[in-house]
C-alpha cells in the first residue's frame, strides 16, 4: 500500500508517457483494448479517470484490472470497475475515452479539472482505487504507468498483484462493503467461494473428473490455490488442470482457452482427457466459461453459456419451488441475440419463465437481470453470472421452511447464492455452481447435453468499409442502416426452416459479425453466406 499524497503532478505524469500520435483509442465494451506497446499514455491517463471517479463516489474504491482477456499475448488493456464490483457507468466510458485522446499532458490537466468542475468534485477529497493484473509480459510495465497517474492524483493505492478479473471486481466490493461480501483478500476469495461449494454440494459427490483448461493465463494458479479450499477430491470433486503455463507469456490464449474451444468448436489439442470426460476452458482474465466433452465416437460437444445458463435457471427455479418461494420470487433469464433458438425455446416453453434480450456486453445483460428477483444472465460465449435482488435476499434470509424438505432446498439455495459472484461474471465461480448442480442431479455432461438440441448454427466475420455504418436495434435483432438490408437478411431468413439470421457491427475487432442458424448444418451454413454476401455487398458501397 502507498500514501495518499501526491508526488509530481498531473502535466508531469502525462509527460512521462506520450501518447504516440495519430492512435485513436476507445473504452470499448469491455475497456480499452489494443496493442500493448501503444497503451502507456491510456494507463496513466485512465488512472487519472479511476481517481476522479472515487472522488465522485465519495471515496469508495474503484477497481482497475490490467487484462486484454482472451486476446493475444501481445496485447493488453485495462478495465474500470464501479463500487459495488460492476462495470464502469457509460457516461464514465465517454470520459475515459476523451481523456485518453487528449493531445498534450497540458490539455489532460485541463479536462482532468473540467471534469471535476462539471460534476462537483473536490479534488482535495480522498480518492481510493485498487489495482490488479493479468500474467502478460507487458502488464508490470503498465502497472506503472498507471501508478504514476494514480500518484499525479493523490489516489490511495491498494495493489493485489495477480488476480483474475473476477477476483478484483469481488475485492473491489468487499472494500466498499465493510466486508458484507466477503473479507478483501485472496483467502477471503478462496474462503468464502470454496467454503459455500462444500456447502451447496451438501455431501454429494460430482461424477467423474472435472479437466480445467486455463488458458495458460493467471487463472490456472488461482484456481490451484482455489482447491486448497475444496472438499478433497475423495469426498468432492476432482478437477485436473491443464494450460496452466504463466511462465510462458507468450503461451496465453494460444490454441487454448474458452475462446479458442468456442470458436472452433473443438476442443484445445493439449487436451488429455478421454471420452466423456468433462472439460471447461477459461479465457486469459478467467471471467468467462465454456464445457465441452468428446463422446465415445470422438464427436465434440459444446456445452456453452446458453447450457449454463438454462443449467442454473432449471435447478434455481426447483429450489425456490421445493423451498416454498414461488409465490415471492420470481426467475428470469437474460441472453443476447447469440442465444441458440432450441435455448430461448427452452427456458421460455419448459422452464416458462420470462427471457429478455439485450445488446452483446456484459453490462447490458448484468442491468437487465438486476431488474428481475433473481436474474440468470450467460453470454452463449461464457460470460455470466446470476444477479439476486436485495428484496429477493431478504426475503430468502428470513423465510420460515415449513418442512424439512424445504429447510433442505433453502440451505442449498442459500449456500448457492454465497457460491455466485454476482458483481460479475466469474469462470471460477460459475465452474463450481455447474458442478453443484450436475452432482445433486447426479449428472455427468451427456446427460446435461440430453436437455435440448440446439439448433445448428454459424457466425462469420465481414471484413467492411467501415464497420460504424451498420447500426442496429431491438437488442442487435434488426439492422437499421444501411437502408434497405434488413428486408434482403429477412428475404434469405424466410427460405430456411426455423431460419434465424443477424448482423452487427463488433465491439471489439475492426468487423462486421454474422450468426445464422437454421434446422439443419446445411441450412445454416447457406443462410449464413448469403447473409455475409449481403452485408459485404452494403459495406462495400
Ligand atoms: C467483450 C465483452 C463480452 C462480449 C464481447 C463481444 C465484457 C466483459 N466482455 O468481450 O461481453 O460478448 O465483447 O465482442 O463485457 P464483439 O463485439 O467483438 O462481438
Ligand atoms: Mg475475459
Amino acid at each position: 500500500m502507498t500514501g495518499a499524497h501526491s508526488s509530481g503532478t498531473i502535466v508531469e505524469a502525462a509527460e512521462m508517457h506520450p501518447a504516440p500520435n495519430g492512435v485513436v483509442y476507445q473504452y470499448g465494451t469491455a475497456g480499452f483494448r489494443t496493442k500493448a506497446d501503444i497503451l502507456d499514455s491510456v494507463m496513466t491517463r485512465c488512472a487519472l479517470i479511476a481517481a476522479l471517479r472515487s472522488r465522485k463516489v465519495g471515496g469508495q474504491w474503484i477497481g482497475m484490472m490490467i487484462t486484454a482477456s482472451h486476446n493475444p499475448p501481445e496485447d493488453n488493456g485495462v478495465k474500470l470497475v464501479e463500487a459495488m464490483g460492476n462495470m464502469l457507468t457509460e457516461k464514465w466510458e465517454a470520459l475515459a475515452t476523451e481523456m485518453a485522446n487528449k493531445p498534450t499532458p497540458e490539455a489532460v490537466l485541463e479536462y482532468y479539472e473540467e471534469i471535476a468542475f462539471k460534476n462537483n468534485i473536490d479534488l482535495k477529497s480522498p480518492a481510493r482505487v485498487v489495482l490488479a493484473r493479468d500474467t502478460r509480459a507487458s502488464g508490470a510495465r503498465l502497472q506503472a504507468c498507471v501508478i504514476d497517474g494514480l500518484k499525479a492524483a493523490g489516489a490511495e493505492i491498494r495493489d493485489f498483484g495477480y488476480l483474475t478479473t473476477p477476483q478484483l471486481h469481488y475485492m473491489v466490493r468487499c472494500l466498499n462493503t465493510n466486508g458484507a461480501y466477503g473479507t478483501p483478500t485472496e483467502q477471503g476469495y478462496y474462503e468464502k467461494f470454496g467454503g459455500a461449494f462444500k456447502r451447496a454440494l451438501r455431501g454429494k459427490k460430482p461424477t467423474g473428473t472435472l479437466t480445467v483448461d486455463c488458458a495458460n493465463g493467471v487463472g490456472g494458479p488461482k484456481l490451484a490455490e482455489l482447491i486448497k479450499y475444496l472438499p478433497p477430491k475423495s469426498e468432492g470433486l476432482e478437477i485436473i488442470i491443464v494450460n496452466d503455463n504463466v511462465v510462458k507469456p507468450e503461451a496465453l490464449n494460444v490454441e487454448c482457452g474458452a475462446d479458442f474451444v468456442k470458436t472452433n468448436q473443438r476442443a484445445p489439442p493439449s487436451s488429455g482427457a478421454g471420452p466423456n470426460d468433462r472439460c471447461c476452458s477459461l479465457d486469459g482474465d478467467a471471467d468467462r466459461v465454456v464445457y465441452y466433452f468428446k463422446d465415445g465416437n470422438s464427436m465434440f460437444h459444446l456445452l456453452d453459456g446458453d447450457r449454463i445458463a438454462t443449467l442454473v435457471a432449471t435447478f434455481l427455479g426447483d429450489l425456490v419451488r421445493t423451498s416454498g418461494l414461488a409465490d415471492q420470487i420470481k426467475l428470469g433469464v437474460v441472453q443476447t441475440a447469440y442465444a441458440n433458438g432450441a435455448a430461448t425455446h427452452f427456458v421460455k416453453d419448459n422452464l416458462k419463465l420470462k427471457v429478455e434480450c439485450t445488446p452483446t456486453g456484459v453490462k447490458y445483460l448484468h442491468h437487465e437481470a438486476e431488474g428481475m428477483d433473481i436474474g440468470v444472465y450467460f453470454e452463449a460465449n461464457g460470460h455470466g453470472t446470476v444477479v439476486f435482488s436485495p428484496d429477493t435476499l431478504k426475503t430468502i434470509a428470513a423465510y420460515e421452511p415449513r418442512s424439512p424438505g424445504q429447510k433442505e432446498s433453502l440451505d442449498t439455495l442459500k449456500a448457492c447464492i454465497d457460491l455466485i459472484n454476482s458483481a460479475v461474471g466469474d469462470a471460477l465461480s460459475d465452474a463450481l455452481l455447474v458442478e453443484v448442480i450436475l452432482a445433486h442431479k447426479n449428472w455427468g455432461a451427456e446427460e446435461w447435453l440430453g436437455t435440448y438440441n440446439d439448433l445448428p448454427n454459424r457466425l462469420l466475420k465481414v471484413i467492411v468499409k467501415d464497420r460504424n455504418m451498420f447500426k442496429t436495434a431491438d437488442a442487435e435483432r434488426q439492422l437499421v442502416k444501411p437502408e434497405g438490408v434488413q428486408k434482403l437478411i429477412d428475404a434469405e431468413v424466410q427460405k430456411v426452416r426455423q431460419g434465424r439470421s443477424f448482423a452487427r457491427a463488433s465491439g471489439t475487432e475492426d468487423a462486421v459479425r454474422v450468426y445464422a442458424e437454421g434446422a439443419t448444418r446445411a441450412e445454416a451454413d447457406d443462410l449464413a453466406r448469403k447473409v455475409a454476401e449481403i452485408v459485404k455487398a452494403a459495406g462495400a458501397a
